[in-house]
Order: C-alpha cells, then sequence, then structure tokens
C-alpha cells in the first residue's frame, strides 16, 4: 500500500468554508505535527449524483465501501499521505452531484489544487456530462476517473470510450472501483497529487488569466 495514513479527520459539510478559523486550527495541528509545514494539496471530487464520489472518498479515507447511498451536500476530509516517499496534508472536498445541493459549486472549482472528474461506467448521462465539469473547473490539474468497474455486467460505458474522452479532453484516466475489495482507490488520489506536482504552476495561473470573465450557457 503505498499511502502510510496517520490521521483522518471527517469534518462536518457546514464545515469546510463556513468555519474557516476552525478549518485552520485543525490544519494548524496537522502541519505542524513535524518539525516543518508539510505541503497540503486541496483535492476536489466531482461528477454527476451517485457516481460514487463519497464512497470513492470514504473508501480512501476510512477504507470500508458504503453500500447506501446519502446524497452528499458537502464534506471535508483530510488527512496525511505518502506518494513517492514524500509526505503530504491531502484536504479532500467530496462535492454534491444532486443539483439541488450545487449552489456551491463555483466557490469549490476556484480553490482545488487538483480534480476528480468522476464518472460511473453504468450511467452514460454522468459520461456526457464530464465535459461540462471539465469546462467549469478553472484550474488544473485533473483526473478522470471511471467507477464502479466491479459491476461489469451493467456496464454501458467502455474503457475505449473513456480513454478516447480523456485523450479528448487531455486529461490522465483510471478506472477504479470503490466496492470492496476497492480497484485503484489509493491509486487515483496518489495519482491527483503526482499531477500536481509535475504540474507547473504558472500553467495554471496562465490558464486561469485566459478565461473569459462570465461564461454564456
Ligand atoms: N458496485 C459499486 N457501487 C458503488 C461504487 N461506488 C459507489 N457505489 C454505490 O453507488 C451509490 C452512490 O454512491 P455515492 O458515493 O453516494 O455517490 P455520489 O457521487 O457521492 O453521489 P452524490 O453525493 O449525490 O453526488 C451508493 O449506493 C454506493 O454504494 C462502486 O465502485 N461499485
Ligand atoms: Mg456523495
Amino acid at each position: 500500500m503505498m499511502a502510510m495514513v496517520t490521521f483522518v479527520h471527517k469534518l462536518p459539510s457546514s464545515f469546510a468554508y463556513t468555519t474557516q478559523q476552525e478549518l485552520t486550527r485543525n490544519r494548524r495541528a496537522i502541519t505542524q505535527a513535524p518539525n516543518h509545514p508539510l505541503p497540503t494539496y486541496k483535492l476536489v471530487v466531482v461528477g454527476d449524483g451517485g457516481v460514487g464520489k463519497s464512497a470513492i472518498t470514504i473508501q480512501f479515507f476510512q477504507k470500508m465501501f458504503v453500500a447506501d447511498y446519502d446524497p452528499t451536500i458537502e464534506d471535508s476530509y483530510i488527512q496525511h499521505a505518502v506518494v513517492d516517499d514524500d509526505s503530504c496534508v491531502l484536504d479532500v472536498l467530496d462535492t454534491a452531484g444532486q443539483e439541488e445541493f450545487s449552489a456551491m459549486r463555483e466557490q469549490y472549482m476556484r480553490k482545488g489544487d487538483g480534480f476528480m472528474i468522476v464518472y460511473s461506467v453504468t450511467d452514460p448521462n454522468s459520461f456526457t456530462n464530464v465535459p461540462n465539469f471539465f469546462t467549469q473547473i478553472l484550474r488544473y490539474p485533473m483526473l478522470l476517473v471511471a467507477n464502479k468497474v466491479d459491476l461489469a455486467h451493467l456496464r454501458k460505458v467502455t474503457e475505449k470510450e473513456g480513454r478516447a474522452m480523456a485523450n479528448r479532453l487531455n486529461l490522465m484516466y483510471m478506472e477504479t472501483s470503490a466496492k470492496d475489495p476497492p480497484q485503484n482507490i489509493d491509486r487515483a488520489f496518489h495519482e491527483v497529487v503526482r499531477i500536481i506536482r509535475n504540474h507547473p504552476k504558472e500553467l495554471s495561473e496562465e490558464r486561469r488569466r485566459r478565461r473569459p470573465k462570465c461564461l454564456v450557457m
């Protein structure tokens, strides 16, 4: 296993952007544990409702599969991790896929250091929606995640189609299953960290500057 998990914090959903003071206090407790502060990467998990964003995130942080579907409003998780021998803090925002909870979308699209765009291979609509999430995200880096690959008999979006979409959008692609035994869950989070680490900061800034100030939908 690549991750050395030393602690997990699940922050209540209202916590992430409303009680900044508490978030800062929590983060300080984590980053001040070693003698020097660790780099913190803010990862944001986006995608349609029901594709498995929470299941993926909870499998990564708590090593368990949540079989029930409880639509998310917004949840944050913080955890120490070691990726390629380098320690860091992962601050992960599990977002709402359901439209009625999507009011915070614009804010978190601006705040992430890295994004996972998740779709379900059993849900073609979630696949069709991937480019919408792509164009809403104002910052690279991103990883395209095809989830629920354990449901082979229900699969409607092939690996070939997934890879073609990733190529078209110039994204890395990974197939996952949050169900036990999990497939590629740790690898997906670690891959986003790698993409962030390898991505020149100036490019993100440049890309953001070039974005139109308002989008006509
Ligand atoms: N078989 C299987 N089921 C999964 C997998 N990932 C998620 N599920 C199930 O799919 C349903 C929805 O998963 P969630 O993780 O809640 O979906 P979500 O993307 O967080 O949905 P919202 O919070 O509404 O955006 C749940 O019943 C999960 O148990 C997977 O990899 N395999
Ligand atoms: Mg969820």
